[in-house]
């Protein structure tokens, strides 16, 4: 007797969320930015302030997107935000003290989906898709053209552990406000070898010629030549790869 055709569906829609759900981890979260002791708040963003939240991936993982909770401060204008997956200064010889190096490994631009005091979660799709190495620090880093007083605001998150910073009037990063700017990041578990740069799972002399060809290129010609992320391809990523060779 041919089994009836509700249950096959079901059973076939079962198998489809087990996957989506197999191959996407959290990286790093904080909680979103309803039920804080101060309510809604955040930080803006306009030509004069940006915003920025580190994280450190205890894996190793590669990028699938961030989202941020954001809000506005306009009644009618819908600003304009421009997020970036940036590295850090520490790891690209900008001196010992941590904070977003201008180095981005993705960015997005788009308008933000709201207005006024009505957060909404936005997220940033990858689409370089970078390796996101096991404990090295990372910035999603957030600006926007729009004046002050009609531009995007990045909320702080209820409670959370990321360490936030605000570029200041001066052009300097400081340390931002005990509470967390709201961050969700998300990878698939586990990266490409050091080397692969076309991901094909091995490392071989396609992956050398590709190196060679982006040779003393920065970000974000340099891509996954960059193999070490320390913002340039040359001799270190090299040794990289012919580490991993094979
Ligand atoms: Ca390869
Ligand atoms: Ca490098």
């Amino acid at each position: 007797m041919p089994l009836p055709r509700r249950p096959r569906l079901v059973a076939a829609a079962v198998a489809l969320c087990a996957a989506g759900i197999a191959s996407a981890a959290v990286v790093f979260t904080t909680n979103g930015p309803f039920g804080g002791f101060f309510g809604l708040w955040g930080a803006d963003l306009n030509p004069q302030q940006k915003a920025a939240a580190r994280f450190v991936p205890t894996a190793d993982h590669t990028f699938d997107d961030a989202r941020v909770w954001l809000m506005n401060n306009s009644g009618s204008a819908y600003g304009q935000v421009t997020l970036r997956l940036e590295l850090d200064a520490t790891d690209v010889g900008q001196g010992g003290v941590s904070r977003p190096s201008g180095i981005a490994l993705e960015e997005w631009s788009f308008p933000i989906q709201t207005l006024g005091w009505n957060p909404v979660q936005h997220t940033a799709p990858g689409s370089a898709r970078p390796a996101l190495r096991a404990g090295r620090k990372y910035w999603i880093v957030a600006s926007s053209p729009a004046p002050s007083g009609a531009n995007p605001v990045w909320n702080f998150a209820s409670s959370g552990n990321a360490y936030t910073a605000i570029l200041q009037l001066d052009g300097s990063w400081a340390a931002g406000s005990s509470a967390a700017l709201t961050l969700t990041v998300n990878g698939a578990p586990g990266a490409p070898k050091k080397g692969d740069i076309d991901r094909n799972g091995a490392v071989n002399a396609k992956d050398l010629s590709l190196l060679l060809t982006r040779w003393a290129s920065t970000h974000p010609a340099a891509g996954d030549a960059d193999t070490n992320q320390d913002g340039i391809v040359n001799a270190l990523d090299l040794a990289d790869l012919l580490a991993s060779w094979g």
